[in-house]
């Protein structure tokens, strides 16, 4: 095992990984910028070390600030989290090249993964399920033309190098493709550095359904079911769940197996997560792999019983899994809410600031995730999310009332946050049946 992690990210995961390393005997470092100066997590690592001011480009975005941290404190290996720069090929070859140990897959296998052509690619070739549409990469109008004559309108166009939403469009019929093709690759290069993009079917109506995988360097992957986590808006998730609210579970194993083929054949090394959007009639397509560990891993921790971030650290160290696929279970019902620093009631507008009043709910099946304490301020450089409710209980039902009850024992002021939006959630008739689509929470705050 590793003697000394760098933990190159803030706030509550930063919190989770120090949890995680101390359990594993495992010494911590934590850069932070100017901002976080005063945060109370950085007391609880080993070592601190400032490595910019507020705005990440320069300091947690700034690989060789990070990179000269961890040379200074002698660190064995850095985990990345999530964000930042967690899902760059770049970062993870350059912790390679100053032989420390990237807590996350290979360059390459970050790299043909990350790459939604390649990748896509690969999902077919072992046979996990995608959209039709184009092969490869499109190169000009007429080739787009040909495809959505084959698939049928609507299709989507989709940047090769884009994820979470960034460089799509929909296109419903031929005159819009055509005008669209060309300034989509101008869009993708100026906005990603490569004007790759491909066409596919659109589906209008769809959960969103992600499979949590893990793969060791020995060639094993196994897949920890899926969550599902159509509630978002703007594609922000808001609240996550496990298993998926019926969900067919002959199909989702079909489609999970096929997960945890492509990461094996992908050489991949750690957490990993594939997107997929399921239709109507419970048929999966495969949207993206998230290479790095995810805000909503506590669910799947829950329902499994597998602590995801220790795994990752372990599987950096060259250890095998410790179990196999048929040794995992799900065990009862999880749901996360994600509670930000934001006003529902005015557009969900930042609302940054000191907090006086921090009482966090507890009792039994309840886990919050966070960084916050009373006193501290939520600074206004980063993402709102200021941490994480997350429930368990033996069924889904079970889990809606936990959830409430503990919403409604949770009190901050003076800040806004999206708690008052979870509690009207958790006694939606539609939401309490199961099943909504990735757009209901955009229909509902209309
Ligand atoms: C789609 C789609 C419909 N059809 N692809 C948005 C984020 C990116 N990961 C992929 N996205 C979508 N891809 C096809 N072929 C609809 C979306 C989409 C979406 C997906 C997941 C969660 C929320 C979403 C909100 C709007 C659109």
């Amino acid at each position: 095992m590793f003697k000394r992690v760098l933990i190159a990210n803030r706030g509550e995961i930063a919190l989770r990984i120090i949890r995680a390393c101390k359990e594993l005997g495992v010494e911590t470092v934590c850069v932070y910028s100017t901002a976080d100066k005063d945060a109370p997590y950085l007391r609880m690592a080993d070592r601190a070390i400032c490595i910019g001011p507020g705005p990440a480009r320069e300091s947690y975005l700034n690989i060789s600030r990070v990179i000269s941290a961890a040379e200074i404190a002698d660190v064995d290996a850095i985990h990345p989290g999530y964000g930042f720069l967690s899902e760059r090929p770049d970062f993870s070859e350059a912790c390679r090249d100053c032989k420390i140990e990237f807590i996350g897959p290979s360059p390459e296998a970050m790299g043909k993964l990350g790459d939604k052509v390649a990748c896509k690619n690969t999902a077919k070739a072992n046979k996990v399920p995608v959209f039709p549409g184009s092969d490869g990469a499109i190169e000009d109008e007429e080739e787009a033309v040909a495809v959505a004559i084959k698939i049928g309108y609507p299709v989507i166009i989709k940047a090769s190098a884009g994820g979470g939403g960034r460089g799509m469009r929909v296109c419903r019929n031929e005159a819009t493709l055509r005008s669209s093709i060309k300034a989509a690759q101008q869009e993708a290069q100026a906005a990603f550095g490569n004007g790759a993009v491909f066409i596919e079917k659109f589906l209008e109506h769809a959960r969103h359904v992600e499979v949590q995988c893990l793969g060791d360097k020995h060639g094993n992957a196994v897949h920890l079911f899926e969550r599902d986590c159509s509630m978002q808006r703007r594609h922000q998730k808001v609240i996550e769940e496990a298993p998926g609210p019926s969900i067919d579970r002959r199909k989702l194993e079909k489609v999970a197996e096929g997960a945890a083929r492509l990461l094996k054949a992908s050489n991949y090394a750690g957490a990993a997560t594939v997107e997929f959007l399921m239709d109507d009639h419970q048929n999966f397509y495969m949207l993206e792999v998230n290479t790095r560990v995810q805000v909503e891993h506590p669910v799947t921790e829950l329902i499994t019983g597998v602590d995801i971030v220790k795994m990752s650290i372990v599987i950096a160290a060259g250890e095998p899994l410790p179990f196999r696929q048929k040794d995992i279970a799900i065990r009862g019902h999880a749901m996360e809410c994600r509670i930000n620093a934001e006003d529902p009631a005015q557009g969900f507008r930042p609302s940054p600031g000191r907090i006086t009043t921090w009482e966090v709910p507890g009792g039994p099946g309840v886990r919050m995730d966070t960084h916050v304490v009373p006193g501290y301020s939520v600074p206004p450089n980063y993402d709102s999310m200021i941490g994480k409710l997350i429930v368990h209980a033996d069924t889904r039902e079970q889990c809606l009332d936990r959830m409430s009850r503990a919403l409604d024992e949770f009190r901050v002021d003076p800040i806004k946050t999206t708690i008052p939006l979870h509690r009207r959630l958790m006694q939606n008739s539609d939401f309490r049946k199961g099943g909504v689509d990735i757009h209901y929470l955009e229909r509902l705050l209309k």
